[in-house]
């Protein structure tokens, strides 16, 4: 398994490959149990490790467990959404030599300074190692100093960044190591030291919460009819679906085919005498699958912006409030905020906002669960790829329904969900909640207001032709209408049916669907 790391970490073997090892490794090793005395007790240490509290993205924290595991750490994988006390309580029950968190969100990574200040505040001596996609080596080394910059005490077990498993497991090595782990801490304690002495810069930016300004997005844009007011569940044909699966993604970011190239790339896709190609392979689950049960709710409503906020009316009562949507605006920079996307409140004209949920069913995480609960670990990894894409390219076909719906260009405006930087406060999707009813398609909200089940994604649609992605950092307004990146009809997805099978006309859904599709992406 060293060897298979660091191929891995050379570029030379990618993660499918490795999980095939972990397999046959995990297999061999029960196999050979049989035959030798058991010491027991013996590991090479224990870790518990936990996707944190508000957080599902668990596949990373799995892979971490596998390789971990495999390379004969014992690890105590207490799962997803899992609160500060539980995971130091399993910390202390275990005896354990190590936690590790993971977290994908930019609001639940703030789990992880909670959970050192508690294991500080509670003298406890479990190094600590991080991971997940909202965090950085700086983050760590912020993280190390439990009360920020209020005092330079240091949590003394350690905080350790990790970029990817393997990663993970190098720190571990190091951590049960008594020389090397000395030399670890050592290291990660001069690099916070370094960057904290920085200097600060004073940021005298506005709050994003101030509205005394407001983007420069076009005003006089027209408004799109919607083909009904109200919230409709919309059946949904998963073939249909097919073509808006970002295989660019899938085959890339979730079946680890990143980074490799050239006549080795050709291959990794189309495949050979002995290996079933990623191209195959998706067609093959795609066709076999019975685990993926997609559900959908879309509502079109009347809004206004008011400021940061978009107020929804009730398309009963056009003029009564239902909620406001609230976002935040850039402090600097072109001065964006979400709600410029629709017509002012003040402009007398009502505006139309879409929004969306949708879930591809509880089964495909049952069966993710079990597969690696069963040491099936490189399945595992290609049934969570197609889950996440699927629930993906489920987003990405109704968004395309809506703008044929609302007659506009299929690359016009944009989808945004909450937890993006746009919208980056989760506990918004309560009022989406009480807008869709999406408990109605078997979509809840956990506490920490992540959505049930996993495989799911809620989003709003602005259908402004200026509307782009934009962070509190970054992106412009553009002076001309902002093409969107299409996945269905270009390399990256599926080829889209023939016009002669979108649904003639029928429903005023389908009349508006056909018309559109008529008129082509820039009609
Ligand atoms: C797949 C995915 C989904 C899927 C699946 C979710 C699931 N249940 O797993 C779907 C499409 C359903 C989804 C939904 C959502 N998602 Co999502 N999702 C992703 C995506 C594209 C990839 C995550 C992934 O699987 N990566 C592959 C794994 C293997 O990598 P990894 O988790 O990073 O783990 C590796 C390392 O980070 C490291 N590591 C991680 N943890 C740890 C821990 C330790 C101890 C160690 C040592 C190492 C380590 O090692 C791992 C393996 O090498 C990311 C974008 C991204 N690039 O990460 C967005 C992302 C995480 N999602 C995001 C959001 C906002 C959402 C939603 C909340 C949006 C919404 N409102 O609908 C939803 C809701 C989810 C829910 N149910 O609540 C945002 C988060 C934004 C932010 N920064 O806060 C991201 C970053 C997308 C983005 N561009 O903004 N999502």
């Amino acid at each position: 398994m060293k060897e298979v790391g660091d191929k891995f970490g050379a570029g030379e073997l990618i993660l499918p490959f490795v999980l095939q090892s972990a397999e046959v490794m995990k297999r061999a090793v029960a196999r050979l149990e049989n035959y030798l005395d058991r010491i027991d007790g013996h590991t090479k240490g224990k870790v518990v490790i936990a996707t944190v509290f508000g957080d599902v993205h668990d596949i990373g924290k799995s892979l971490v467990n596998t390789i971990l595991t495999n390379n004969g750490y014992t690890v105590i994988d207490l799962g997803k959404q899992v609160p500060v006390d539980a995971i130091i309580e399993a910390a202390v029950e275990n005896d354990a030599d190590a936690i590790g968190l993971s977290a994908l969100l930019v609001s639940t990574s703030k789990q992880m300074p909670i959970c050192i200040q508690e294991l500080h505040q509670r003298g406890h001596g479990f190094p600590v190692l991080i991971g997940g996609a909202a965090i950085n080596r700086d983050f760590g080394r912020r993280t190390l100093y439990p009360f920020g910059r209020e005092s330079d005490e240091v949590y003394q077990p350690g905080v350790f960044y990790c970029k990817d498993a393997f990663q993970g497991l190098d720190t571990m090595d190091a951590l049960v190591d008594e020389e090397a782990r000395a030399a670890l801490v050592e290291r990660i304690r001069g690099e916070a030291r370094d960057l904290r002495e920085k200097p600060v810069v004073v940021d005298d930016s506005p709050p994003t919460s101030d509205d005394s300004v407001r983007s420069a997005a076009r005003t006089d844009n027209e408004v799109p009819s919607a083909p009904f007011l109200g919230v409709r569940e919309v059946e949904v044909d998963l073939d249909e679906v097919y073509p808006y699966l970002d295989r660019h993604v899938l085959f890339k970011l979730h079946w680890g085919g990143k980074g490799v190239k050239g006549e080795a790339w050709r291959e990794l896709v189309e495949g050979n005498d002995e290996d079933e190609g990623f191209a195959p392979r998706l067609e093959r689950m795609w066709r076999e699958q019975d685990y993926l049960h997609p559900r959908a709710r879309l509502g079109y409503f009347p809004a206004n912006a008011d400021g940061n906020e978009l107020v929804v009316f009730d398309p009963e009562d056009p003029e009564r409030e239902l909620e406001r949507l609230v976002f935040p605006r850039q402090p600097k920079h072109d001065r964006i905020c979400l709600a410029d996307f629709f017509h002012p409140l003040d402009s007398g004209k009502r505006d139309v906002v879409a929004l969306q949920g949708v879930t591809v069913g509880p089964e495909v995480t049952k069966l993710i669960e079990k597969l690696e609960a069963d040491g099936e670990f490189a399945e595992q990894l290609y049934v969570h790829g197609l889950g996440v894409q699927s629930a993906e390219g489920l987003a990405e076909w109704l968004h395309s329904k809506a703008r044929r719906d609302l007659g506009i260009g299929l690359d016009q405006g944009r989808r945004y969900s909450w937890g993006y930087p746009a919208c980056p406060d989760q506990s918004e999707h309560e009022k989406v909640w009480r807008l869709l009813g999406l408990e109605e398609i078997g979509m809840t909200l956990s506490d920490g207001f992540a959505v049930m089940p996993e495989q799911s994604t809620v989003a709003i649609i602005a259908h402004h032709p200026q509307a782009v992605y934009f962070g509190m950092k970054s992106g412009f307004i553009p002076e001309e209408a902002a093409p969107d990146e299409l996945i269905a009809g270009t390399d990256r997805g599926g080829t889209l049916p023939p016009e002669s099978e979108v649904p003639d006309e029928g429903s005023d859904e389908d009349s508006a669907a056909a018309a559109n599709a008529a008129a082509g992406p820039t009609g």
